[in-house]
């Protein structure tokens, strides 16, 4: 299966044997308040900095977060997303649950957007699915409903195949939708990459559908993340993720080692190319 998603002059491609797509997750003010303050100031200048110092290490496609309590992100989230489109040729991952936000930001956009995200809870599917028909955008669909994260492995298999078949009815092509099995801290729960790995591989085998994962999760108060999210990722591309979302200046050097050793990097081209590129920065 093949995923296309497009900014006004470049074209990502998401699918099996293609090198892993690195969604750079650095756009988001969840945890930074400098980044917090910026977005409340107007002030777009660390915005701008980091979408090309994330392109600088790397990264294919930038995920815009621009949800601060209390901030109006109908009115930020497009800013942000022309802000970007200015800066870098990158396509981007909407991130908001907002429908509103959504479908302001996908009016400004130039391109085939990935929209991040949409969840199995009616409410969601509802709202969103619409937006993102109307604007020939994809969508990720997170594998939680209105009970929240499911801790099986199963019923998260499940929301994902009701969130491809509530999709498909709204005219959104299968390749279109990139399933979430979501990452849990493994710090506060010793089977949380057990489950999620499980979900994947079903969610691959079952619904051949191409897969996202907000991946540092995994490693949220944990010391050295760099090490546990990097093995994390080695298991979880075997298991058919293609499209994670992370810091990419952090595991470019590790996805670029797991796609060289799963046979998706001919010559090791890209694997020699990301060494030269540490060795001797621009
Ligand atoms: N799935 C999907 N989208 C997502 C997530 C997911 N979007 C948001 C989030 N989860 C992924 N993005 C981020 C962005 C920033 C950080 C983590 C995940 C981050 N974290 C530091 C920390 O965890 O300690 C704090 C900030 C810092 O490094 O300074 O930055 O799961 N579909």
């Amino acid at each position: 299966m093949l995923t296309r998603i497009t900014s006004a002059t470049k074209e990502v491609l998401i699918g099996d044997d293609r090198p892993t797509v690195l969604i750079g997750e650095r756009i988001n003010p969840t945890g930074r308040r400098r980044l917090a303050a910026a977005l409340a100031d107007g002030d777009w200048e660390a915005v701008r900095k980091e979408a090309i110092a994330q392109a600088q290490a790397g990264a294919d496609v930038l995920d815009v977060n621009v949800g601060v309590p209390g901030l109006d992100e109908t009115k930020l989230l497009p800013e942000a997303v022309r802000v970007v489109a200015e800066a870098v040729d990158l396509p981007i991952c909407i991130d908001s649950n907002n429908p509103q936000a959504l479908a302001a930001a996908l009016a400004v956009y130039r391109g085939k957007a990935l929209v991040n995200s949409v969840t199995g809870e009616p409410r969601s599917l509802q709202a969103v699915l619409p937006v993102v028909r109307d604007f020939g955008a994809c969508v990720i669909g997170l594998a939680m409903d209105e009970g929240g994260i499911p801790r099986e492995a199963d019923r998260r298999v499940a929301i994902a195949s009701r969130i491809v078949e509530r999709a498909e009815a709204a005219g959104i092509p299968r390749e279109d939708v990139v399933i979430d099995c979501l990452a849990m801290a493994v710090g506060a729960d010793g089977g949380a990459a057990l489950v999620t790995l499980e979900a994947m591989r079903r969610v691959r085998a079952e619904l051949g559908v191409n897969l996202s994962l907000g991946a540092s999760n995994i490693s949220f108060g944990m010391p050295d993340r760099v090490l546990l999210t990097g093995a994390f990722l080695a298991l979880t591309i075997a298991s058919g993720l293609n499209c994670p979302i992370v810091d990419a200046a952090r595991v470019r050097p590790v996805v670029t080692a797991v796609d060289l050793l799963l046979g998706r990097d001919p010559y090791a081209r890209r694997y020699v190319q990301a060494y030269r590129a540490r060795q001797n920065p621009a």
